[in-house]
């Protein structure tokens, strides 16, 4: 007889043991614990992202003020247009230092208020900008000969803080420059 109710008992927690670990923990145990942990990892890594990506937005931020070259973009005040594209824009220099003087630009600044701002991601528009140069220069008739210049920061005698290339042509040109 006792035998028979110690089988019973150990019979029991057999079976309570079982089916907490073949039922219950699968279906109980391990899904609750499963997926919060994948979403807090994905909620990590989300976070983390978003403040790398937060952070070169920082660090790349357009800080500088409005020029006189967004009024010409903008046709608020007049130019003479020697070529536009949807980036790019080329217009005759006010202040004309060679019979043929025009002034390149991105329309869209995007933090480049000189050369000394250029990240990678610019890499795309400075390759635009300097093949509109050429595009330019043959417009011009000055394409066997001409200098492009970017004048960059005090010290470069820059005046206008939005990214230009001078395309200067039709007259000899002297080295070095002043
Ligand atoms: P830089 O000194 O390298 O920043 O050159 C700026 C050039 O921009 C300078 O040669 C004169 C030119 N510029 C300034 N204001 C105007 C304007 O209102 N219209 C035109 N067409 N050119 C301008």
């Amino acid at each position: 007889m006792a035998a028979m109710a110690a089988a019973a008992t150990l019979m029991s927690a057999t079976s309570s043991i079982l089916r907490r670990s073949a039922l219950l923990r699968p279906h109980g145990l391990q899904v609750p614990r499963r997926f919060p942990r994948q979403r807090f990892v994905r909620h990590i890594a989300s976070s983390t992202n978003e403040e790398a990506a937060a952070k070169a937005a920082a660090a790349t931020a357009d800080i500088g003020g409005p020029t006189i070259f967004d009024k010409i973009i903008a046709k608020e005040i007049p130019s003479s247009v020697v070529y536009e594209d949807e980036k790019v824009l080329a217009f005759r220099d006010i202040n004309p230092q060679a019979p043929v003087h025009v002034i390149v630009i991105p329309k869209v600044r995007d933090g480049l208020t000189g050369l000394d701002k250029a990240e990678p991601r610019h890499a795309e528009i400075l390759g635009q900008l300097l093949y509109t140069v050429k595009v330019v220069a043959e417009k011009e008739g000055v394409a066997d000969g001409y200098r492009v210049v970017i004048n960059n920061g005090a010290e470069g005698c820059q005046s206008v803080y939005h990214l230009h290339l001078h395309v200067l042509g039709g007259r000899q040109m002297k080295w070095p420059p002043g």
